[in-house]
């Protein structure tokens, strides 16, 4: 079992800490987030717990960047990887940030599961774990394709085969929609039951999901508690709607762990191919806005 990673994120602004959020949630690795919103409270916190990464804004509203990183470096006995982050590109400041301890510097439009990867993997390294993923090659590559807890396939297979199929569609004509499904409160799992019955619930859904789907459809899990299904050869509109009826009943059966019942809903966003939702972009980000509607709407359902 891999052991939850521990993120502290320092900024002000509450959509770039939800970004983040979301940026680490797609690193798909067991992720405990804490949220300091001013340089003050970010080092209290550090102060009190061990982070593996702080994530840090340069610009805070009480003091700046540099400075909670240098008292950070003192007060820390063990050193988190820091990764400085700004909202412009600045050489010098990427420079005194790294001379100041920092391990990288990201620029906020930077910020994505990727680069946040490799902030991430040097505390990996820490933990002892990087070892692990150098001893073979071929199975990095097999985890560049799939996701290896659920084995579905992982975001980058799934933008390939979208670009595909939006480019198929783009030329021929045709129907076919983007579902995103965020698993409800699937932390309280985690923190009631432990990351291993946590990832024995993301292998079920996976099983679920594979068999609600139709053969064609291509089901991805993006990261976290995060899947997709690219629904091609739509015959009309509303087939979408009925795919994720199918998928909310395929979930009403408890699933079974540490021999308790759970109940596991899911909030489900639909965008289908048209007008304004030609490009895989714009699909997958309407997909993801109304993910959040259904969240928002009180979760368990699904939205366009
Ligand atoms: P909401 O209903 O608002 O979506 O809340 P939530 O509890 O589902 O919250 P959130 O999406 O923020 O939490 C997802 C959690 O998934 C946080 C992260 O630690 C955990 N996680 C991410 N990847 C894995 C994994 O591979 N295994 C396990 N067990 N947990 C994971």
């Amino acid at each position: 079992m891999v052991a939850a990673l521990e993120v502290l994120i320092i900024d002000d602004d509450e959509v770039d800490r939800m970004s983040i959020r979301r940026a680490l949630k797609h690193a798909s690795l067991p992720v405990n987030v804490v949220e300091a919103k001013t340089g003050t409270e970010g080092i209290a916190f550090a102060r009190d717990r061990v982070f593996d990464v702080i994530l840090l804004d340069f610009s805070l509203p009480d003091r700046d960047g540099l400075d909670v990183l240098n008292i950070l470096r003192q007060n820390q006995s063990v050193e988190s990887t820091v990764v400085m982050l700004s909202r412009q590109e600045n050489p010098v400041l990427a420079e005194q940030a790294i001379e100041g301890g920092a391990q990288d510097f990201l620029l906020k439009d930077e910020v994505n599961p990727r680069r946040l990867m490799r902030a991430v993997r040097q505390a990996q390294y820490r933990q002892g774990l990087e070892g692990d993923l150098k001893r073979s090659r071929e199975q990095l590559r097999r985890l560049a394709e799939h996701d290896g807890l659920t084995g579905l396939a992982n975001r980058y297979d799934f933008e390939r085969a979208m670009e595909l199929a939006v480019s198929k569609c783009q030329q021929n004509g045709g129907r076919l929609a983007v579902l995103i499904l965020d698993i409800d409160k699937f932390k309280c799992v985690n923190d009631t039951f432990g990351h291993a019955a946590g990832d024995q619930l993301l292998i079920e859904v996976a099983t679920r999901l594979k068999s609600v789907v139709r053969d064609g459809d291509v089901l991805a899990r993006l990261g976290g508690d995060e899947f997709v299904i690219l629904a091609q050869d739509l015959e009309y509109d509303d087939q979408a709607a009925l795919l994720a009826n199918r998928i909310v009943s395929s979930f009403i059966e408890p699933m079974v762990f540490n021999d308790v019942r759970w109940r596991v809903t899911t909030s489900i966003g639909i965008s289908v191919f048209g007008d304004y939702t030609n490009n895989k972009v714009d699909l997958m980000r309407c997909a993801d806005i109304a993910m959040y509607r259904a969240k928002q709407a009180g979760s368990n359902q699904s939205h366009f």
